[in-house]
């Protein structure tokens, strides 16, 4: 395999970012917006299958022999050897925010090698706004160094979360929301896990946890943030408490104090909603 040249890669990878954002954009302008329900609940539109069709046409015919994991049309990644180059895409994370005109939105292209991501970026085209990063070499928006805000006072900070779409766990959501409410000064609901991270990385939010995303949805965003000096990790501890790759119960914070002070009320919130 000829050595792979990150931060070239990465040029390329905004590049195709921005291709994929100005298709969705004028996508949503021509008002043409077809949308449809995935097992019924998760919506998907025309465009989220347009967008990673451009995304996974352009990886292709630039590297044959790399393995591709994305959301619409190769999300089984049960067979995927993560040591090997593998790119990871989301065409458009905050499809609900999409089809609703909100501003929201991020299309993810990350790059995963020896089993960690050596490239990220997170492409909101309605904002103009590139979040990039390769790994070792710190984040930015807009070519700009970003770092997180470093907060340790949960009183003063303000955590993103995000909710499944099959509403079945309704307990344990509330029972950690009412944590987090009564610890940090407020939420916010973005809607996209990757812009959530993103937030986190540049200082916009202090924190964010999810229970239920997907690995397209944040590899990007997680390498952005940890090349910003996030503590990125999960809510219960484990041996993969630092890997993007448990894709489950994900919890960062701008500092490790106050990573570790959320840890332990969302760990209380999960035994209270077992009670
Ligand atoms: C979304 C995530 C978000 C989560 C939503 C949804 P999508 O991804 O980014 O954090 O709360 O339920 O899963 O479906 O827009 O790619």
């Amino acid at each position: 395999m000829s050595e792979l040249n990150f931060p070239e890669l990465e040029k390329w990878a905004i590049n195709l970012a921005k291709q994929a954002g100005k298709l969705i954009r004028e996508g949503r302008e021509s008002n043409l917006i077809e949308s449809e329900f995935k097992n019924g609940t998760e919506l998907v539109t025309q465009m989220d299958v347009q967008s990673e069709k451009q995304i996974l046409s352009a990886i292709r015919e630039a590297f044959p022999d790399h393995q591709i994991v994305a959301e619409e049309s190769a999300n089984d990644a049960s067979n995927i050897n993560f040591q090997l180059p593998t790119w990871i895409v989301d065409p458009i994370d905050g499809t609900v925010n999409y089809a609703h005109n909100h501003s929201q939105v991020g299309i993810c292209i990350a790059l995963a090698m020896e089993e960690e991501i050596k490239i990220g970026v997170v492409y909101n085209p309605f904002t103009d706004e590139v979040f990039h990063a390769v790994k070792g070499q710190g984040a930015c928006l807009n070519g700009n160094k970003i770092k997180a805000g470093g907060k340790t006072e949960l009183k003063r900070c303000v955590v993103a979360t995000g909710f499944p779409y099959e509403k079945t766990e309704i307990s344990q959501i509330t029972k950690r929301l009412e944590g987090i409410l009564s610890h940090c000064a407020d939420i916010r609901r973005l809607g996209s896990a990757a812009l959530d991270l993103c937030w986190v990385a540049c200082g916009r939010m202090d924190a964010y946890y999810e229970r239920d995303i997907k690995l397209w949805d944040i590899a990007a965003g997680w390498l952005i943030a940890e090349e910003a000096g996030v503590t990125c990790g999960h809510i219960q501890p484990s041996e993969q408490e630092n890997s993007v790759f448990l894709v489950e119960d994900i919890l960062v914070s701008g500092s490790e104090i106050s990573y570790r002070q959320l840890q332990e009320i969302l760990q209380t919130a999960d035994q209270q909603s077992l009670n």
